[in-house]
């Protein structure tokens, strides 16, 4: 069945003339705001605070939030302009049907309801309730992460629900349950600033959580020495202390190698890995052959350079270890993960004062959104939906028999998979937009083409949506109360500023409704969001993600609570381990053996060139949002391959000229732009776009083991050089149409 695109500004149209904005984004006349909410930014796992300035019931503008003491007032340049969104003329203001030949036309709630639960029965009645699945997103709220976990397995009944982070940290998830039992982040970003040596692994830090960057160079201030592990020079690694430009894909040997440095120079800390850890007898024995010589072949990082990170690590006395995407999106993602937990653990500095660990979890919700049981394996509390105790809990505080609850469904990439074989006729998606996001977008696209009925809540058109048969207008973060986790672990508010536009709605007044419809109403009875939390808290307790003891109030009081926090008269973690009584089976820290081994595709005659791919400041994820703001646009209107100097040479290549990238999975053409700052090996492409310029026509589909990750970060590609050259950007407006745009 052919999709059709949709002109937005035929729906626009159809809704009228919007607002006169001026270039600047505000609006005509009087910009005196009625009033300030404080809330947090939209966007990534920092979750800055930030005041909203609200108009006539439309966001205005913003300031800052100055008391939050996290960011103290701080926003990157995505924070400073998500407040363009709420008046964006894209903005979906009532549910749309697609209509063959035509596009999407507007219509009412009742018929977009009443189809969707229709076909939700139909397809269930057919070919059995795990033939609908659900696909959703951490940029969700913890009260609607939560509902959704409910509302798929009580309301739909499916066991086939799965979640963004899929695509994101749960390669991190895995090595950190694997070794200490919980996943967080060891310590509050405050330690961060006294450490005396930082690894900073995979991570785009200032373009990717900018705001932490003020904490890195609080702590260089403080006389930290910095180490920076990525193929790229990237903005933080240029003022580090020490690279390591590791070929992509090698980090487990990077890390093992540094192991063997400990062990060879007895930089160990041997009470903390007598009393406190296991496996470390065979954590060392895996890596006995990794030595230098070894590790510089593998790894292409000079010797000399990883001599001295590991003697900076093994002779400091406080260290901070922190990583993101670039060491999980691999095949070998928890690999990675334990191997740098190894040395953290050999050298005992973790529940201690300016010592820890962690991920930088991602999407703002990336934390929470990872605990409250909207992951295919997971119930709420960080809990185990194959764990028979674990079932019997929640079922009890569900109000439900335990076999009522579904067990162990596919994860996110498989969900995708089973629909493309058949197995999966229907889908309902809400946050995530899988069409530019997963790997192998070819086969993602067939895949939704093959899908009997597809239903999607979100606020844009994103590019997955245009497949969908229905879209409902669901509603943004400022539009909804809530909490979200942030990536060290606190809990903050989330305040409704506004309610949705037109006829939109809440995110959670629509699952509300459709599972009215579905027969499961009696399970969801909530009027506001603090009912969903206050359930919440006791659907985690006893849980290693327990939120029993943070209630609204408390959280307003102190800007914040860090969980775990068992009971209201407890003042939440910010530093884990400090009693040293891990989660694990043992209570003890565990350390991994790592066995070295390939990424799952490496380069080879006919595709000699590694292609990674990642981000830029300006966008933010599919770029569904970011791409609609003009001035986000202005400073990095299309994707572009970066590429060094010499290998630009080998191949020809000139500055701005269109090359064509191709794997074994699709080909694309990107404008080059030649910099130092990247392997000469290695390409890289960011992959905030879809359609023609989708990095994810390339990437490949191979998961972890483990995880399920995506292995995002590593293939093979050729390159071509087309002797044709990019047309300089164009200006763009300050409220960009997307739809309008770029048809
Ligand atoms: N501006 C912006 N900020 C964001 C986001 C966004 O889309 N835009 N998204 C948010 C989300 S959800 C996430 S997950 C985070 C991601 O945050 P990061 O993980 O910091 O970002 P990435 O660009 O995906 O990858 C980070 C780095 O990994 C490097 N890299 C590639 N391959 C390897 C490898 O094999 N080993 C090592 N050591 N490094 C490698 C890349 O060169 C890149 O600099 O950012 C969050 N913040
Ligand atoms: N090649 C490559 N691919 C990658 C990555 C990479 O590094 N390289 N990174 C991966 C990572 S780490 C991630 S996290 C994923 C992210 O991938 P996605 O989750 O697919 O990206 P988003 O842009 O967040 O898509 C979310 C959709 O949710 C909508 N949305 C946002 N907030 C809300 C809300 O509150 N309510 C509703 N109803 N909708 C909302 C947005 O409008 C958008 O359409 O991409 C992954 N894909
Ligand atoms: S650092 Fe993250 S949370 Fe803070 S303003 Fe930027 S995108 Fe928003
Ligand atoms: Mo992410």
């Amino acid at each position: 069945m052919a999709k059709l695109p949709v002109s937005a500004e035929k729906i626009i149209k159809q809704y009228g003339p919007k607002k006169n904005y001026t270039p600047l984004g505000g609006f005509e006349g009087s910009n005196e705001p009625d009033r300030l909410v404080k809330t947090h930014c939209c966007f990534c796992g920092m979750q800055c605070g930030i005041q909203l300035k609200v108009k006539d019931n439309q966001i205005a503008g913003f300031e800052p939030w100055m008391e939050f003491p996290f960011n103290e007032g701080r926003l990157c340049p995505k924070g400073v302009q998500r407040y363009l969104q709420n008046n964006h003329p894209d903005r979906i203001l009532s549910p749309l049907q697609r209509v063959e030949g035509k596009g999407f036309e507007p219509i009412d709630w009742e018929s977009a309801m009443g189809r969707t639960v229709n076909e939700i029965k139909r397809i269930q009645s057919t070919y059995g309730n795990d033939a609908f699945a659900m696909l959703s997103g951490v940029s969700l709220t913890n009260e609607k992460s939560y509902m959704v976990g409910k509302f798929a397995r009580l309301a739909l009944k499916t066991k086939n629900l799965d979640y963004n982070g899929r695509l994101c940290m749960v390669s991190a998830g895995a090595g950190n349950n694997k070794a200490f039992g919980l996943d967080r982040i060891s310590n509050s970003w405050a330690d961060l600033k006294h450490a005396k040596v930082i690894i900073i692994a995979g991570t785009n830090i200032s373009e990717c959580f900018p705001t932490l960057t003020h904490y890195i160079w609080e702590a260089r201030d403080n006389g930290a020495k910095l180490i920076v592990v990525d193929p790229r020079v990237t903005p933080i690694a240029r003022t580090a202390d020490l690279h390591l430009p590791v070929k992509p894909g090698r980090d487990s040997a990077l890390f093992g190698a540094i192991l063997k440095q400990l062990v060879d120079n007895d930089w160990l800390d041997h009470d903390f890995i007598d009393y406190h850890t296991s496996g470390f007898e065979e954590a060392i024995d895996a890596v006995k052959e990794y030595d230098l010589d070894w590790a510089e072949a593998t790894t292409g990082i000079d010797k000399e350079k990883i001599r001295l990170a590991a003697e900076w690590w093994g002779k400091a006395d406080t260290s901070f270890l922190l990583h993101a995407r670039g060491i999980e999106h691999h095949t070998k993602g928890v690999d990675n993960v334990v191997s740098c937990i190894n040395i953290v653990l050999a050298t005992g500095r973790i529940g201690k004062p300016y010592c820890g660990y962690g991920t930088i979890t991602g999407q703002g919700n990336g934390q929470g959104g990872r605990e409250h049981g909207h992951k295919c394996d997971q119930l709420p509390g960080n809990r185990d939906i194959t764990n028979p105790e674990h079932r019997k809990y929640i079922a009890e505080v569900w109000g439900v028999e335990e076999k009522e609850i579904p067990g162990k469904g596919l994860s996110a990439y498989e969900i995708i998979e089973a629909i493309h074989r058949g197995e999966i006729k229907g889908l309902i998606s809400i946050c995530f937009n899988p069409l530019v996001s997963l790997p192998n977008n070819n086969f993602v696209r067939e895949a939704l083409e093959k899908l009997e009925y597809y239903m999607c809540i979100d606020f844009f058109l994103n590019e997955t949506a245009r497949h969908a048969d229905v879209i409902m207008a669901g509603s943004l973060h400022e539009e909804e109360d809530g909490t979200v986790t942030t990536a060290e672990g606190r809990v903050v508010k989330i305040n409704q500023a506004i309610t949705p536009p037109g006829q939109a709605r809440k995110d959670s007044d629509i699952l509300i409704e459709l599972a009215q419809r579905l027969g499961a109403g009696d399970k969801f009875n909530y009027s506001k969001a603090e009912d969903i939390f206050n359930e919440l808290r006791v659907a985690s307790k006893g849980g290693t993600a327990d939120y029993y003891g943070i209630t609204y109030k408390k959280i307003e009081e102190n800007m914040g609570i860090f969980w775990p926090c068992p009971s209201e008269d407890h003042p939440g973690t910010p530093r884990l381990w400090e009693d040293k009584k891990f989660k694990t089976p043992d209570g003890k820290a565990h350390f991994n053996a790592v066995p070295y081994r390939e990424p799952s595709e490496v380069t080879d005659k006919e595709f000699p060139v590694t292609l990674t791919t990642g981000r830029v400041v300006s966008q933010y994820l599919s770029g569904t949002q970011t791409r609609r703001i003009g001035k986000l646009v202005d400073q990095y209107p299309e994707p572009l391959l970066e590429i060094h100097p010499s290998l630009a040479q080998q191949f020809g290549i000139k500055e701005r000229e269109l090359v064509r990238v191709s794997t074994r999975r699709g080909e694309a053409v990107f404008p080059a732009q030649i910099v130092e700052t990247i392997r000469p090996d290695t390409v890289f492409i960011p992959y905030h776009w879809g359609g023609s310029q989708s990095a994810n026509q390339l990437t490949i589909g191979t998961l972890d083991p483990v995880s399920k990750i995506p292995e995002f970060k590593v293939c093979a590609c050729k390159l071509e050089p087309l002797k044709k050259w990019a047309a300089p950007a164009t200006d763009s407006l300050a409220f960009q149409s997307h739809e309008t745009l770029k048809p």
